[in-house]
């Protein structure tokens, strides 16, 4: 026994758990057998699954943004043959959209369903989208966003740690209120109306004579209730799947926001992934995107065939010029404070 633990120390000049003599070999097998234990579960953690990733959407089930994040989820471990998982974290349970933004940016999250209203603070390339009556419709929208114009507000975003992989449809925005039809910005004077955390959309109603109350979107069902607010603007599917419809009568279509969503992810978990991952992350969210507008262009006309067979009184804007001229002041305000975004500006309102 001693000269095998002389040995020992002759050889390595450390201590050797296998030539220990009080360890016998039940011992050595046992803990080699752990060892072996602990690299293979370290090997499947390390190769088979290697990201665990968390996703925010602020929808309810069923909503088309929902279903299409959900595929997401499924495509992205599909195509990365399990090494991400995506744990979608639906109805803003993770907290309000601009919070969100921040984790993704940050890296507490990794993914995000957002609208590029909020993101417009942060990224001023991005905010261009959020002038009022930029894009012509939602086909041009998507036009723009597909050229040039896209290229510049996604390198914007991605230069504020957000990497949008995919543009999802949000259609237009729609001014509603309990009390009368829009049809001036006349109309709109004097009313208190609820927009999302950004400046442009408060200049907006200003410049319509109205009071800008910028809210989170959970609160804005009780502030119309209770009469916080007198109104709102937001899309048919939002419109109605948040029940507003109940408390916010009148839905007038002014149409003066388009704004696009994305599937953003946190930039340094897309930046440090091999080309072939990314490749799979950006054809998943690709693919979602398609289910998406398909979903959208469904949703639309259902969400406004259930809220008008509910009571509401929808109204066409005959003309909407005044509303436009009334949003000179929105975009020189912006073109002041971004002077460098002019040519982007153009650029837009140029693509056909
Ligand atoms: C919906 C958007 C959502 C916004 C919401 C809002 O899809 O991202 O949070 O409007 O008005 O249309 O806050």
């Amino acid at each position: 026994m001693a000269a095998k633990r002389d040995r020992k120390y002759e050889l390595t000049g450390s201590f050797k758990l296998y030539d220990y003599p009080k360890i016998g070999g039940f011992m050595y097998k046992k803990i080699t057998a752990l060892l072996v234990g602990a690299c293979a579960t370290l090997s499947i953690m390390g190769t088979a699954h290697a990201e665990d990733w968390r996703g925010w959407n602020i929808h309810v089930e069923g909503y088309p943004n929902t279903v299409a994040m959900d595929k997401f989820s499924e495509l992205l471990e599909e195509k990365t043959g399990g090494e991400i998982k995506l744990k979608m974290f639906h109805g803003g349970t993770l907290g309000s959209q601009p919070d969100a933004i921040e984790q993704v940016r940050l890296g507490g999250l990794q993914i995000g369903n957002f609208n590029l209203g909020p993101i417009g603070p942060i990224a001023a390339e991005a905010n261009v989208v959020s002038l009022p009556f930029i894009f012509k419709d939602v086909p041009h929208m998507f036009r723009v966003l597909e050229g040039e114009a896209g290229k510049m507000i996604s390198d914007g975003m991605a230069a504020k740690g957000l990497i949008p992989l995919a543009w999802y449809d949000a259609g237009a925005r729609s001014f509603y209120n309990a009390g009368k039809p829009v049809n001036t910005p006349e109309d709109v004077t004097g009313m208190k109306v609820r927009v999302m955390n950004n400046d442009l959309y408060s200049g907006m109603i200003s410049e319509l004579g109205g009071n800008p109350s910028p809210m989170a979107f959970a609160e804005v069902y009780q502030a119309l209730k209770t009469g916080v607010v007198d109104g709102a603007e937001n899309n048919w599917p939002s419109y109605e799947s948040t029940g507003h419809f109940e408390v916010a009568g009148y839905y007038s279509l002014s149409q003066h926001l388009i704004i696009p969503e994305c599937v953003c992810v946190n930039a340094d978990a897309f930046n440090a992934l091999s080309d072939d991952m990314k490749t799979a992350v950006m054809e998943a969210a690709q693919e979602s995107s398609a289910l998406q507008r398909e979903l959208w262009a469904e949703r639309e006309g259902a969400s406004r065939e259930k809220v008008v067979a509910a009571g509401v009184t929808v109204n066409e804007i005959a003309d909407k010029g005044p509303f436009q001229d009334a949003m000179k002041p929105v975009y020189e305000n912006y073109l002041a404070a971004n002077p460098a975004l002019k040519p982007l500006v153009e650029l837009i309102q140029a693509t056909e």
